[in-house]
């Protein structure tokens, strides 16, 4: 009988996540190609549906090469990390940081991402943060494809829709692995990989418009299948390259209760969960569950694999399990209730006992013990939570501080839970809050959704000195690391 668990081990990997298509800035320096993170901006928010199920058409992409891509944006310009990492990485390292998760946008590697060369300037780029990062021994935890599809492979093949992109991504993946080989040992290969369902756009860089006759749900499994089929084998060549390297997926986990004790809500819950779970069941067991075949036939889809894909999918599953977890979800079949905005489980509902963030979000942090020990049960594969945070409007005062105890609030809570469920048994890596510096909101292109411990002082226009200044949830991040979460 092994002794009772008390906290998190020694050697946690406390830390914070970014994306570069939301901080890097510099969206055509230095020989970059335009990813599909690049179009989003202009997207109206009334298009923006549940969050990412929007839909850009051929015409819209276009309209804002044509008219847009120029004006200056904070998507687009991120907060300039491309010029500051250096400052960015010194007060991420005072914070105590012992990993950083960034994401290498594909597009300033292969600019047109069928190139037959990378982008030297691009590489060399992600070279010098990872020796920034190793200036003070924080690990870098490095998204493959971060919602940065280079346009291009949507112009001509309409993204992840074709299985070409397998060998496209797969020749970027063998190019960083190459690079990076004794810089990086923790590699995702797709953020949120389930995105793909509600917006194909965000999600595989797929513009649906240009097929007409397939439903979304053929368009997404269909391009889902090449995504995963693309892990697998970059899990492969991550391993043959960087024999230590440990390779994880990543989802974003839509927990979801059901809202009365009827036997059809407690089916419902159980339906959703498991559509979310699916991706995380094909990464980890090398299979498609049964429940999905049903699924399948049910909706009128209809996988198109290559001899070869079961072997590839079985033969090399992913090391550990990433996910982000901001919120649970309620479902109901029982009559009509008050649905909620931005999240991406058709028909939600407001869960009565959870207060709700400025965006709609249902602030739930006993739904992550329950997400974690659900996630232990399941699979009993290493955790990792790569995205958890608060967006909210930060107020900076007459003397440029900033008290976000709602922030603290939020992050305590989770991370009290956190603790809960490695008390339970459960394996946890690490975990990286989301944000750690303001950045570019992705579900609104705004940038007064903040989530920072740090502030960057830009507005949604675009305005502002881009200066650095530490709120109030700086110190008491640095208190958590540094106690190794005792001291909350
Ligand atoms: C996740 C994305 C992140 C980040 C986060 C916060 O889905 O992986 O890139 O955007 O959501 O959402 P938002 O930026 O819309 O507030």
């Amino acid at each position: 009988m092994s002794k009772a668990i008390t906290g998190f081990q020694p050697g946690f990997l406390w830390g914070g996540a970014t994306a570069a298509n939301q901080v890097e800035g510099a969206y055509n320096l230095d020989g970059k190609g335009l990813s599909t993170a690049d179009m989003v901006p202009w997207i109206p928010k009334e298009k923006r549906g549940l969050g990412f199920a929007m839909d850009v058409t051929a015409e819209y992409i276009e309209d804002v090469l044509a008219e847009k891509i120029n004006d200056r944006y904070p998507k687009r310009d991120g907060i300039d990390f491309y010029h500051r990492y250096k400052e960015d990485i010194a007060l991420f390292a005072e914070l105590g940081f012992k990993v950083f998760r960034l994401s290498i946008n594909w597009a300033r590697i292969f600019p047109n991402g069928d190139d037959a060369e990378p982008n030297e300037a691009g590489l060399q780029f992600y070279d010098n943060v990872f020796d920034e990062l190793k200036k003070y021994d924080i690990e870098p935890l490095v998204t493959l494809s971060h919602y940065e599809t280079p346009l291009a492979l949507t112009r001509k093949y309409n993204g992840w829709y074709s299985r070409e992109l397998i060998g496209f991504y797969t020749k970027y993946a063998e190019t960083v692995f190459k690079r990076y080989k004794n810089k990086v040992k923790y590699w995702l290969t797709f953020n949120e990989i389930n995105v793909i369902t509600h917006s194909p756009y965000t999600g595989g860089g797929i513009l649906v418009g240009q097929l007409p006759e397939k439903t979304k749900d053929q368009i997404a499994y269909q391009a889902a299948h090449h995504q995963f089929v693309a892990s697998a084998l970059a899990t492969k060549l991550a391993h043959e390259i960087i024999p230590e390297s440990q390779v994880g997926c990543m989802l974003a986990r839509m927990q979801t209760y059901p809202v009365t004790n009827h036997p059809d809500d407690i089916l419902e819950a159980q339906r959703q969960n498991d559509l979310n779970l699916f991706f995380t069941d094909v990464h980890v067991n090398g299979e498609y569950p049964a429940f999905m075949y049903r699924y399948f036939a049910e909706n009128n889809v209809s996988i198109n694999k290559e001899i070869g894909d079961d072997e590839i999918l079985k033969q090399y599953p992913v090391d550990f399990i990433s996910f982000s977890y901001y919120m649970s979800i309620s479902v109901t079949t029982q009559g009509e209730r008050e649905q909620v905005a931005g999240n991406m489980i058709e028909g939600a509902v407001k869960n009565e006992y959870l207060e709700t963030s400025d965006w709609g979000w249902q602030i739930d942090p006993k739904g992550l013990r329950v997400t974690l020990r659900d996630f232990h049960n399941r699979y009993g594969k290493p955790l990792f939570i790569v995205e958890n945070g608060l967006g909210a409007y930060d107020k900076v005062e007459e003397d440029g501080s900033i008290h976000d105890t709602y922030r603290i609030d939020y992050l305590k809570k989770h991370i009290e839970q956190m603790k809960e469920a490695v008390k339970d048994g459960v394996h946890l890596m690490g975990y990286t809050a989301w944000g750690p510096i303001d950045l570019v909101s992705m579900s609104t292109s705004e940038m007064s959704k903040r989530y920072g411990f740090i502030y960057v002082d830009q507005d949604d226009e675009g305005n502002g000195t881009l200066n650095r200044s530490k709120k109030d949830s700086f110190a008491w991040y640095q208190k958590v690391i540094t106690s190794n979460g005792e001291e909350l």
